[in-house]
């Protein structure tokens, strides 16, 4: 009979291969080391922080999952799951971040891209000296992206951009977007376009007073008649499908991440359950108090069984997206209640940022929606089972 380890409940790390659980370690050490030293100042602050994107870039946290002659690191998709989670562990905008980068920004300009424009965006963005958006969501077309307005009109030589783009991370710092509009040189289907920091008529104004996610930046992205070449469009995939691609691969690293931050809450509840003495003894020592701790340890268990899972199977090409609908939709789901339940825990002390059960519990508000709904989700996963979109 094995020993039992409750952080580590089904030998995930005996799952691994020597080169994830080396990359989850270096991961490890680096979240801790450069970021958990800054996220409550940085949280408090609202505080942009573009300085970490080289951080990351030198750590090889950035477009993992992208071959090395590009700047990647060639690893797994668990691999790129396992870094999501201990940045996570951390904060969850901070995650952000960098599955903005990786997932939605680096993705699309490999698996779309020309030759040209990989050798040109994938070095800089790996290394983090270039920072990336990517710009789906509009005022009025959010969980139903098909409703986008911006426009593509084709001009000599290349096309005129006009549209807004709202709720789009890293956007205000950023040097490279990835922007999805209708085209109309393409029957006004959807088509990916490459846009640079500094073109004229681009902008990217900051959102400010956000109650989550405030160690992450987040814009909006303005395109008033921009102007850009035939090189600017993303020449291998056309309509929805190629921002679902992407939103595919960060959907997959967010189920690993939100489990990251459901960690850190089990971590903290425990810890303080067995500090904390009310009526003669260990809060721990109360049924109570262990049916919750049980509750989450079993939760946070399974989730990240199943993100392994998923993970090996998009690694080996087998993935359907409903699989990753199903991870997402749960694990973040999962690790929410686990937040709170931590907040609680920490009964009065809960609600100081200096527990940091509440960031996560209010940052897990965020992960809920973007990236598909809860409840969108539930939908797509609804349609895989009836067959009938109910959306
Ligand atoms: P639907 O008719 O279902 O599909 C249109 C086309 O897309 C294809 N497709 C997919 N392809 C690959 N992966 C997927 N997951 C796909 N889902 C759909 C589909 O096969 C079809 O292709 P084709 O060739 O036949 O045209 O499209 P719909 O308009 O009915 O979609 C409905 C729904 C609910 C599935 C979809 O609109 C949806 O997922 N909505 C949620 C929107 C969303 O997730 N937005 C995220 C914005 S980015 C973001 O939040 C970043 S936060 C990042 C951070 O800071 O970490
Ligand atoms: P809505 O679509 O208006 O939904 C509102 C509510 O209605 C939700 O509860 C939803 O579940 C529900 N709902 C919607 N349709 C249905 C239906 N048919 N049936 C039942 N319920 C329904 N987007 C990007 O493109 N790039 C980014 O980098 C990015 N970063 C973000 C960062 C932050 C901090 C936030 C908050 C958002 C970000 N987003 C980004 C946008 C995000 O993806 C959207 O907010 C999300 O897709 C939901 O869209 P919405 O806000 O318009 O809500």
């Amino acid at each position: 009979m094995a020993a039992f380890n409750w952080s580590d409940p089904f030998n995930l790390d005996g799952q691994l291969t020597e080169d994830e659980r080396m990359i989850r370690d270096t991961a490890h050490a680096f979240a801790q080391s450069e970021l958990q030293t800054r996220v409550i100042e940085a949280y408090r602050s609202e505080r942009d922080a573009p300085e970490l994107f080289p951080l990351m870039g030198q750590t090889g946290l950035l477009g993992a999952t992208i071959p090395e002659e590009y700047g990647g690191a060639g690893a797994s998709y668990v691999a790129y799951g396992l870094i999501a989670r201990e940045i996570e562990r951390v904060d969850s905008g901070y995650r952000s971040m960098a599955s903005v980068q990786s997932s939605l920004v680096m993705h699309p300009i490999y698996a779309y891209g020309s030759e040209e424009q990989r050798r040109k965006y994938l070095p800089g963005l790996a290394a983090g000296k270039l920072i990336g958006c990517f710009g789906l969501t509009e005022p009025d077309a959010g969980s139903d992206p098909a409703g986008m307005r911006t426009y593509a009109k084709k001009v000599d030589g290349g096309y005129v951009l006009n549209g807004t783009k709202t709720w789009i991370s890293n956007a205000p710092f950023a040097d490279v977007f990835v922007v999805w509009a209708k085209s109309e040189a393409h029957g006004g289907g959807i088509r990916g376009f490459i846009l640079e920091k500094g073109m004229k008529g681009l902008s990217a104004p900051k959102i400010e007073g956000k109650l989550s996610l405030r160690a992450s930046t987040t814009g909006m992205i303005v395109m008033d008649n921009v102007e850009i070449g035939e090189d600017a469009l993303l020449p291998e995939v056309q309509g929805l499908k190629g921002p679902f691609g992407c939103l595919n691969r960060a959907r997959y690293g967010i189920s690993w991440g939100a489990l990251g931050a459901a960690e850190f809450c089990l971590h903290a509840a425990r810890q303080y359950g067995l500090d904390r003495h009310q009526f003669g003894k260990p809060l721990a020592a109360n049924q109570l108090y262990q049916k919750k701790l049980a509750d989450m340890m079993t939760d946070i268990a399974l989730g990240l069984q199943a993100s392994l899972r998923v993970g090996r199977l998009m690694d080996e090409g087998q993935f359907a997206p409903d699989m990753i609908s199903i991870v997402k939709r749960n694990n973040v789901g999962k690790a929410l209640d686990i937040a709170r339940a931590a907040r609680d825990m920490h009964g009065g002390n809960g609600i100081s940022d200096e527990y940091q059960v509440m960031r996560h519990m209010v940052n897990l508000e965020t992960v809920n929606t973007y990236e598909g709904a809860h409840d969108v989700h539930a939908l797509i996963l609804g349609r895989a089972i009836t067959g009938i979109a109910a959306f």
